[in-house]
């Protein structure tokens, strides 16, 4: 269907992108709405869409033209108060963005993430000794997906022990409150105000370790590079999106591999392919589904136009197996290169946290590897909806083990 709109005619979907049948499978509406054309105008929700990954890649890089101050959700902050005080980072456009995202980028950076290497590989032995020792069927999410980033992460940002368990709870409902105000947020809602106290709590200097992510954002205080306001703020940044998006990310990895034998392989063979694996899994999969972006002027989209203050969906996950960009797009291939995907977003708010996530994967992905002969799913599995997370609640798998370890 198309309406008649400015130059031309708009595609119309009538589909919710944040429905039950399409969270249980989002594929089909991907495809549907990159053959409309690059852009779609979603009824259910009074929005646009992109769905190609020339325009979703052409939008997240133009922060210019498609800001996140009114919010990365369906939730327009010009006219809704947010649920939660506003990120410094992921909804704030420059120069108020830029402070804190310089902290994060030295914090989070590859250089920093040096002396937590050794240590996190040693973890994911640990942990992977532990459940082999417990039999060869287990269930990839709640026996590795989940505990892994458990034990290292919070660790790393020096959070104390008590309440951790609240750390996934609250980024699901993080994670759907992007989303409208269906079934998916009422069933999160009346744990949220004490979820969100339990997290803000954990952001003050005096509970934090002294050497951990959270002590070095207020180290950045202290220099002045953030204010003492804004230092709590960014380490709430870090227990918002650092833990589910991980444990999805390493489902994401877990399953591809346990459905497809001939990439295990591979993988065994030069267990120096467990980053781009992991890269490979998070374009296949696309953890983080959507968020959206808002015009910030008419923006002309092939023969439409966008109008200033609308929300735009982008669909990173149609993006990353658009075949106008990618070759046999739904295939999950060590050898093709992933890079380019939007998986962790584009441009100036593309993920700041990539580089723990990939030491994760590795972490994980070279210690089962090296005990792991072959891994097989071992029963049916389970999807967890969440109205913006690609998500697993139940991966059963069975593994058969490396004799001579
Ligand atoms: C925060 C940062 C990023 C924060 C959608 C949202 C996010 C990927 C997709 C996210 C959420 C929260 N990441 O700074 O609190």
């Amino acid at each position: 269907m198309t309406v008649t709109q400015g130059y031309g005619t708009l595609p119309v979907n009538d589909a919710d992108p944040f429905g039950h049948e399409v969270l249980e499978n989002p594929l089909p509406l991907h495809a549907e709405l990159r053959d409309a054309g690059p852009v779609v105008y979603l009824t259910m929700y009074d929005v646009y869409a992109f769905a190609r990954y020339e325009h979703v890649h052409a939008a997240l890089a133009n922060w210019q033209g498609f800001q996140s101050a009114a919010g990365v959700g369906l939730s327009n902050f010009r006219y809704e108060k947010p649920w939660r005080p506003p990120s410094l980072l992921l909804e704030a456009d420059p120069p108020r963005h830029d402070a804190p995202r310089r902290v994060l980028t030295k914090v989070l950076g590859p250089r920093a993430l040096r002396r937590l290497r050794e240590g996190w590989h040693a973890d994911a032995e640990r942990l992977v000794d532990e459940v082999l020792a417990g039999g060869d069927q287990f269930d990839a999410v709640t026996s590795l997906a989940e505990p892994f980033p458990l034990r290292v992460f919070p660790d790393a940002v020096g959070i104390p022990n008590h309440g951790r368990e609240h750390l996934l709870p609250y980024g699901d409902h993080l994670f759907n409150a992007f989303g409208p105000p269906n079934d998916l947020v009422a069933k999160g809602a009346p744990r949220a105000a004490e979820l969100s106290a339990w997290v803000n709590a954990q952001c003050a200097r005096d509970l934090l370790t002294g050497d951990g992510f959270g002590a070095q954002i207020w180290a950045a205080a202290d220099r002045g590079e953030i204010t003492p306001e804004q230092a709590p703020l960014v380490v709430r940044s870090l227990l918002s999106a650092g833990v589910d998006t991980t444990v999805h990310g390493l489902s994401a990895v877990l399953y591809a591999f346990a459905t497809h034998p001939e990439q295990w392989r591979r993988l065994r063979e030069r267990p120096e392919l467990a980053r781009v694996a992991f890269d490979e899994a998070v374009r296949w999969e696309s953890p983080v589904q959507t968020f959206f972006r808002t015009a910030t002027n008419d923006v002309r989209v092939g023969d439409h136009v966008v109008p200033e203050g609308r929300k735009i969906l982008m669909f990173l996950g149609a993006a990353n197996r658009d075949p106008r960009r990618w070759d046999d797009p739904d295939a999950f291939d060590l050898s093709r290169d992933p890079s380019g995907h939007v998986g962790f977003g584009m441009g100036i708010h593309q993920c700041v946290g990539q580089h723990v996530a990939r030491l994760e994967a590795e972490a994980l992905l070279t210690a089962l590897a090296r005990r792991v002969r072959r891994i097989e799913l071992d029963g049916p599995t389970r999807r967890h909806h969440n109205n913006t997370l690609r998500a697993w609640e139940s991966i059963p798998v069975r593994v058969h083990l490396e004799k001579s370890i």
